[in-house]
């Protein structure tokens, strides 16, 4: 299997966690693309009823061409489940999200979400968090030379995200910044430490959000589940 496969393969293992009558969140990215197209496959020959709430302007647009039925969080507060991609995944289901630039939307989906499941191909799973990708942090336009001092004193390098040599804008218009930490020991701690500085909207760090990843190998499937505390 190449690598558009194994996202596939987890994208379509995922959609048959799917109900009927139930809401959906949808996620962003490549992964996810695929999931739409299975999700509106089984609409149409299963007759599944769903509503997607999307976590993006570019996966609304992708679920409207689908006819993928959309409602929003402001009509179905809660969300029966959520699937969603990732850019680095723990062996404790903790996550690195927003490449794509739609972290704060996906983590407000996340939150409200009963179930979150990620899918991902065997390239996003790592040690540690960290280790291949910045942690992305939507900030306020407003002050944010301020904000960039205040997360670099936190250890990191920062990148003010851009495109075309223009600053990157997310949906809620508001910039990314990208910080690359040397190592993240405490990635609870410091998804907290991130949140307290003023003009910092959310950042890319996922910590006991998800439910369950399934990940996509050459072999096959595998899938980790969040432990049950008793
Ligand atoms: C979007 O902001 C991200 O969180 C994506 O979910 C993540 O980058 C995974 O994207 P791919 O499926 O394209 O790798």
């Amino acid at each position: 299997m190449n690598q558009e496969q194994m996202k596939q393969t987890a994208a379509e293992k995922a959609v048959e966690h799917i109900q009927n009558n139930t809401i959906i969140g949808l996620g962003t990215g490549s992964t996810i693309q695929y999931a739409l197209e299975k999700i509106s496959e089984r609409i149409q020959k299963e007759n599944l009823s769903i509503q997607g709430i999307p976590t993006s302007n570019t996966t609304k647009k992708t679920a409207q061409h689908l006819n993928i039925p959309l409602t929003t969080l402001e009509e179905h507060p809660t969300i029966d489940l959520t699937i969603d991609g990732a850019d680095e995944v723990d062996s404790n289901l903790n996550l690195i999200k927003g490449a794509g630039g739609a972290l704060t939307r996906e983590k407000i989906i996340a939150y409200h979400s009963k179930t979150l499941i990620i899918i991902v191909d065997d390239s996003k799973v790592v040690k540690s968090l960290g280790m291949n990708n910045p942690i992305p942090v939507e900030i306020l336009q407003f002050s944010y030379t301020a904000t960039q001092h205040c997360l670099e004193e936190l250890g990191c390098t920062t990148t003010l995200r851009t495109i075309v040599n223009e600053p990157y804008i997310t949906d809620n218009g508001n910039y990314i910044i990208d910080c690359e930490f040397p190592r993240i020991p405490e990635p609870e701690a410091l998804e907290m430490q991130i949140n307290m500085i003023p003009g910092v909207v959310e950042n890319g760090l996922f910590i006991n959000m998800a439910d369950m990843v399934i990940i996509g190998g050459k072999q096959g499937i595998h899938t980790l589940e969040k432990a049950i505390v008793q």
